[in-house]
């Protein structure tokens, strides 16, 4: 009956009809907190820094062992230290937003929320917003209603920058969520996935059959594909502007959001979390499409040794049907671009690719083989009325 939900600034369930879209409520800065609210006797908040190394890694190892997992216990998300850096060291990010606790006596890292800011486009207006990710409370401190006050800490952080609404994601069911998707899944090696135990068999195919259904090409189709540069920047921020511009739900990037979320930098190539690729017309040199992909590995629970690779798509733009509203045209060179995403996943060594049912992804996810999973992920907006969107922003939501 969502006790602590009930009292916050977010729609109730069953709320019909069409409303007048804004803030639940506007808030003195004045009024706010100028420190946290109390703790359980034996924890203090922490604020972490994840430009150090060993903070980091306390953070990855919290999350590694209590985060995420799929509903029988079977894989639980493994966030590479470099991911983190990316998605937690993004522009206008702040160390007051990657919130800690820890035991007092151990100094061990038992819980942490974080947030970014981003300027997220609903409809017609652009909210100075924050995105908060990676709440999570250590297994033996669960149902203590320890969750509760980590909102409110990072609500209280959030609004001393006077950012007074936000975005998260959930596998749950929250109140109320202003929009819901799927997760659908691509198999590349089909024989790792089933092995795994995340591919059953389907009644009435064999192994040979599956094998055969995900075969994929060894090389790239579309002409003048190749891997985003540094001069792609503004070409890439265009493109995406403009695709994004159809959606009622979307952030507005700006030219070092692109540069930070889009362009490969890792030196080590082991380390790389994002796969952005282009095309460039060979005469006029523009970029006229792009996608990008990223990694988060999944730790298989029963097996020490096991991962499962796994691409999540990212961002793509097209001009193509960009002025006339021309889906056949859409849809014929969304699948194109997409089939090439799945080749270089597999060259990358990926064992699947996953993507959900928003921005035109309906396009093409049957014809490039795709199977729904049994996942949904629900879109909620902190402090924000809004009516229900369909399949709009796409911020790394892969809970
Ligand atoms: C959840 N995922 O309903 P009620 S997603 C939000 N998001 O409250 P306790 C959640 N609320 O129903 P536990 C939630 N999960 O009484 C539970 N809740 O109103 C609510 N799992 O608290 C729940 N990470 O501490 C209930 O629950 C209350 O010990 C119960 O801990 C929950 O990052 C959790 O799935 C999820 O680590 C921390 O199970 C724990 O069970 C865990 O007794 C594995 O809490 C990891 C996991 C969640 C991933 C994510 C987005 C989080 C968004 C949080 C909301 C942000 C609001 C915006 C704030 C900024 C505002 C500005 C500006
Ligand atoms: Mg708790």
């Amino acid at each position: 009956s969502y006790k602590f939900w009930q009292t916050q600034p977010v729609p109730n369930f069953g709320e019909k009809g069409a409303i007048e879209e804004g803030p639940f409520k506007i808030i003195a800065l004045e009024d706010v907190p100028k420190d946290p609210g109390p703790l359980v006797d034996g924890f203090e908040w922490v604020t972490m820094d994840l430009t150090n190394d060993e903070e980091l890694q306390e953070v990855f190892d919290l999350l590694y062992g209590h985060y995420v997992e799929d509903n029988e216990s079977m894989f639980r998300f493994n966030y590479s230290k470099p991911f983190l850096r990316w998605a937690l060291q993004s522009p206008g990010w702040t160390k007051e937003w990657h919130v800690g606790v820890r035991a007092s006596a151990s100094r061990k890292l038992v819980a942490f929320i974080s947030a970014v800011p981003f300027e997220l486009r609903v409809r017609t207006k652009v909210l100075h917003a924050s995105e908060v990710n990676f709440l999570c409370v250590h297994k033996k401190l669960r149902s203590k209603r320890l969750t509760p006050v980590l909102i409110k800490e990072i609500t209280r952080r959030c609004y001393i920058r006077e950012v007074w609404q936000a975005i998260y994601t959930a596998g749950i069911v929250l109140p109320t969520p202003v929009s819901t998707t799927r997760y659908y899944h691509r198999s590349i090696d089909w024989q790792k996935l089933n092995d795994v135990g995340f591919s059953p068999l389907p009644r009435g195919s064999k192994p040979q059959y599956q094998i055969m259904k995900y075969k994929l090409p060894d090389h790239t189709s579309t002409k003048g594909l190749r891997p985003m540069e540094a001069k792609d920047v503004d070409g890439v921020l265009n493109l995406l502007r403009s695709y994004l511009e159809k959606f009622d739900m979307a952030p507005m990037y700006t030219r070092e959001e692109v540069v930070h979320w889009l362009l490969p930098k890792e030196a080590d190539p082991s380390d790389q979390v994002i796969w952005t690729y282009v095309v460039e017309d060979a005469t006029t040199k523009e970029i006229t499409d792009f996608f990008s992909f990223y990694l988060i590995e999944s730790s298989v629970i029963n097996s020490k040794h096991t991962s499962i690779r796994a691409a999540y798509l990212f961002y793509y733009a097209t001009n193509v049907a960009l002025q006339a509203d021309d889906r056949a045209a859409l849809k014929e060179r969304l699948n194109a671009l997409v089939n090439d995403a799945l080749i270089l996943a597999k060259k990358f060594k990926f064992d699947v690719f996953n993507a959900l049912t928003l921005l035109d992804n309906a396009l093409f996810l049957e014809q490039q083989r795709f199977g729904a999973g049994d996942g949904q992920l629900h879109y909620y907006l902190y402090n924000y009325k809004a009516n229900p969107i369909a399949g709009g922003v796409n911020h790394r939501n892969e809970v």
